[in-house]
């Protein structure tokens, strides 16, 4: 059975407990690999690795951390087929979103970045003739990076790429449900010439390692993937000890399709964001809401091309829907299609099992597509992030019922808006109360534009030179005319 070791000074090393995890593949529900149980000490250990390489790394020219980096990205590239198809094993998701979207990211994270130091500029102000004062951008040191399992290398690499670009050392933390392309990862950047120490990868629980990194007294940055509720944990440790901390939390987001849209791109797309990775990114649409006059229309066409996703094998190429990642993960998604029952809706497709697998994954945490109708807005289903391949349908009357609906959560994270009148997107998107609203779309993204959320999904930006900011301190000199 393989064992997932502890990245720490450039070397793969065991658990100083001694103990090991199940790496449990969702797809099958059998076990794929072990991996290191870690706690405080293994997190001591890679903490002082990561602060002993900071002194030279926070050195080294920007070129070089540049074509460092760049050489990550090449070697990714290099490994494409085995990381998707790792990706898909640990995760469920289809091997073609893998291939489409995980992988293809990771190799842009780290190109973007390494290419971003290059461009970065710092500003310089005079203060009338008296002073000139310039502002330069240094690193903190120690990097403490804890990602999720929905995107595990594609969110991993969106936090060690600019981590240490800007010159800091990491400690990263994957989630303890998607190990392996952390694990390649971190051979990857040994190949690439990453000195020793700069990039440390701790496995393990989240109560244990995780929380040994956000209270880890040396560890002065904190940049978090997760749910809203860990989220708070994070900032409750790391607070009292003044880190700086990035939270990228959950989201319930709207999807407002108004009866001017073009229904051919907006059902495709609505599909795609309601369902791609099982429901499973903190960006999809969970909240359908359809203007009246075209509702009838919208749903009979949404629902049937619901229906025709292809529920199997994650590492089958035509497989639409793969598994969700965990049985305890199933159990929650199944309990809110239970709730929503309860509180009045109506499961229009889906909400079950699926009733027929291949031999392979007849085992796995599989659950269909499911769309549910009927549910006031206030309801728990409609108010909670579910995470899962669930949305609900509710048809509104105007652009204002629409922002009220959509505003309605304690989340904030993106929202997709389908119109053809540029006014109405305009004033819907600026009245919307998230990080990111798309028009006509979903999940386009620009490196460059900030990313985050408002409310409960997260505090702080990242993303372009605000990662940049994020993982350096700006100082101000005032030099005296
Ligand atoms: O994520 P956790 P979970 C949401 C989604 C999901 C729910 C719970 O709704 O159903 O969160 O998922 C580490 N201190 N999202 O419990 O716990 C953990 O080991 C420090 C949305 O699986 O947030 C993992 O590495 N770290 C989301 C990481 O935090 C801790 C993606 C995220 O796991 C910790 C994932 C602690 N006390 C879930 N406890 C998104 N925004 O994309 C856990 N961790």
């Amino acid at each position: 059975m393989k064992r997932i070791l502890n990245f720490i000074d450039g070397e793969f090393r065991p658990p100083c407990s001694g103990r090991y995890l199940p790496d449990v593949e969702p797809a099958t529900g059998q076990v794929i690999a072990e991996i290191a149980e870690s706690g405080p000490d293994d997190v001591d250990a890679a903490v002082a690795a990561a602060s002993r390489a900071f002194e030279s790394w926070r050195r080294t020219p920007a070129e070089e951390r540049s074509r460092l980096l760049i050489r990550v990205a090449e070697l990714l590239d290099e490994n494409f087929d085995e990381l998707a198809r790792l990706e898909s094993e640990d995760s469920g998701k289809p091997i073609a979103l893998a291939r489409r979207l995980d992988v293809p990211r990771a190799v842009r994270n780290f190109r973007f970045f390494a290419t971003a130091i290059l461009h970065a500029e710092t500003p310089c102000h005079m203060t009338d003739d008296r002073a000139l004062n310039y502002t330069i951008r240094q690193p903190l040191g120690v990097a403490g990076l804890i990602s999720p399992w929905n995107l595990p290398l594609y969110l991993l690499t969106w936090k060690i790429a600019p981590a240490i670009a800007a010159g800091n050392c990491c400690v990263a933390k994957p989630s303890e449900l998607t190990p392996l392309t952390a694990d390649r990862l971190a051979a990857l950047t040994r190949e690439a010439g990453i000195p020793p120490g700069v990039v440390n990868i701790v496995h393990g629980p989240g109560g244990s390692a995780g929380r040994a990194l956000t209270s880890h007294p040396k560890v002065p940055l904190i940049s978090f993937t997760g749910g809203t509720k860990t989220g708070a944990d994070v900032m409750a440790q790391a607070g009292p000890l003044f880190k700086k901390v990035s939270l990228e939390l959950g989201g319930k987001n709207p999807n407002i399709v108004f009866a001017d849209a073009d229904l051919d791109q907006a059902v495709a797309t609505s599909i795609q964001s309601s369902f791609a990775n099982q429901g499973e990114i903190c960006l999809c649409g969970s909240r359908l809401f359809v203007e009246k006059t075209i509702y009838d229309e919208f749903l009979e066409r949404f629902l049937e091309g619901t229906k025709k996703l292809r529920i199997g094998d994650p590492l089958d190429d035509s497989t639409d829907v793969g598994a969700l990642v965990s049985e305890a993960h199933r159990r929650k998604v199944e309990g809110y299609v239970a709730l929503a029952k309860e509180e009045g809706g109506r499961v229009l497709v889906g909400g079950k099992r699926p009733g027929s697998l291949p031999e392979r994954v007849r085992d796995g945490y599989f659950l269909e597509p499911t769309v549910i109708s009927g549910l006031d807005c206030r309801r728990r289903v409609m108010q909670e992030e579910i995470f899962g391949p669930v949305v609900t349908v509710t048809p509104f009357d105007s652009p204002e019922e629409a922002i009220d609906y959509a505003n309605g959560t304690r989340y904030g994270l993106s929202a997709s808006v389908w119109t053809q009148d540029l006014q109405k997107a305009h004033r819907v998107a600026a009245a919307i109360e998230s990080g990111t609203v798309w028009v006509n779309t979903w999940l386009l993204r620009d490196l460059r534009v900030p990313f985050g959320g408002m409310k409960e999904s997260g505090v702080g930006r990242e993303g372009g030179f605000e990662s940049l900011d994020f993982f350096t301190e700006a100082k101000n000199v005032c030099v005296r005319l």
